[in-house]
């Protein structure tokens, strides 16, 4: 009998089949959000699971799963997965980097722009029917175009976001990061690497790519709102849970800074009720990579490293994108 496999979304439908001339496959068409126990459930007798973002992959489900030896993510980001517990019992587990670069970045320009030029909130206004007469001062933003961008996180997503913003709009770019990128690379992108709280002062538009961890939970909350300009913009398209939104919906209405961007959430798909009062922020359900062709990538990746982690297919035993290659070996 094939090797069973479990597909926990609705996935494209020509994607999934390429599992199946594998293995026996397992969706959730009518891509119900399952509980943990519902997973545990849904996982017994397969080998192999290909998840999003969300599914919790750590030690209690492992346990409860013990023939699974391989999860396979279609997101770059992996908070959800303890890869520490799955190495201890020789999981592959996999994520899907560089196929949604480009995208996510184009995203994050986008609703910094958005912000900072108001976009929503005025469109919300014409679509209230308030929009009577054009006038002076009605939404005066403040310019992208040769303003301080300031980059917290500089991984691919960072770096790209940079070359947009000093390439495409003459600005100037500053960063922030665990580790500082090679003097060359800093050359290459035009961006100068800053303190964390130097950025946050000096920057006009911050843009948050870092990826999620103990670390990085509510990097961003009153005392660095604080240090922002007022009229400065803040957009998140890394991880709910990175800025306190209570913080910031406060500073959002008092106006400590002018406008944000998010498009993750603490607690999402819920959202903190104040962020539903304040017209200064654009919001989005986590699309940043949500373009048709890099979703297609992104799922094929992770089909690509379940095929070959499962000791099938032309790259048998070698996933292209393994985060823990040591149980490989
Ligand atoms: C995904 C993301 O849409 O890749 C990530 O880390 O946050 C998004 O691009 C989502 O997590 C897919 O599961």
């Amino acid at each position: 009998m094939n090797k069973a496999v479990l597909v926990c979304r609705a996935v494209f439908p020509d994607i999934v089949d390429r599992l199946r001339e594998h293995f026996e496959v397992e969706t959730n068409e009518s891509d119900v959000v399952w509980s943990r126990d519902e997973l545990i459930a849904h996982l017994q007798g397969k080998v192999g699971v290909f998840i999003t973002g969300t599914q919790p992959i750590d030690a209690a489900l492992l346990e409860a799963c013990p023939e699974l030896k391989a999860a396979c993510s279609m997101a770059v980001g992996y908070n959800n997965i303890d890869v520490p517990a799955c190495t201890a019992r020789r999981v592959l587990v996999s994520n899907a980097p560089d196929v949604l670069t480009e995208t996510t970045a184009d995203f994050g320009f986008a609703l910094m722009m958005a912000a900072a030029r108001r976009i929503a909130e005025s469109e919300h206004f014409l679509r209230r029917g308030e929009w009577t007469k054009w006038s002076v001062e009605g939404f005066a933003g403040s310019d992208v175009h040769g303003a301080t961008l300031g980059i917290l996180g500089m991984g691919r997503i960072g770096q790209a976001i940079a070359r947009r913003g000093a390439l495409g709009f003459g600005m100037q770019v500053i960063y922030h990061n665990r580790s500082r990128l090679t003097a060359a690379t800093e050359a290459e992108l035009g961006a100068r690497y800053v303190g964390k709280e130097d950025l946050l002062r000096e920057s006009d538009h911050v843009v948050i790519v870092v990826p999620y961890s103990v670390a990085s939970h509510h990097l961003v909350g009153a005392p660095e709102l604080a240090l922002m300009k007022p009229t400065a913009t803040l957009t998140n398209i890394a991880r709910g849970g990175i800025v306190d939104d209570a913080a910031l919906a406060r500073a959002l209405r008092d106006k400590r800074i002018a406008a944000a961007g998010l498009d993750v959430f603490e607690g999402e798909p819920a959202l903190h009720p104040a962020l539903l009062t304040v017209p200064n922020v654009v919001l989005t359900p986590h699309i940043a990579s949500a373009s048709l062709p890099t979703r297609r990538a992104m799922a094929n990746l992770a089909v690509d490293n379940l095929i070959a982690a499962l000791g099938a297919g032309p790259n048998k035993g070698r996933p292209p994108t393994p985060l823990n290659p040591e149980v490989l070996a």
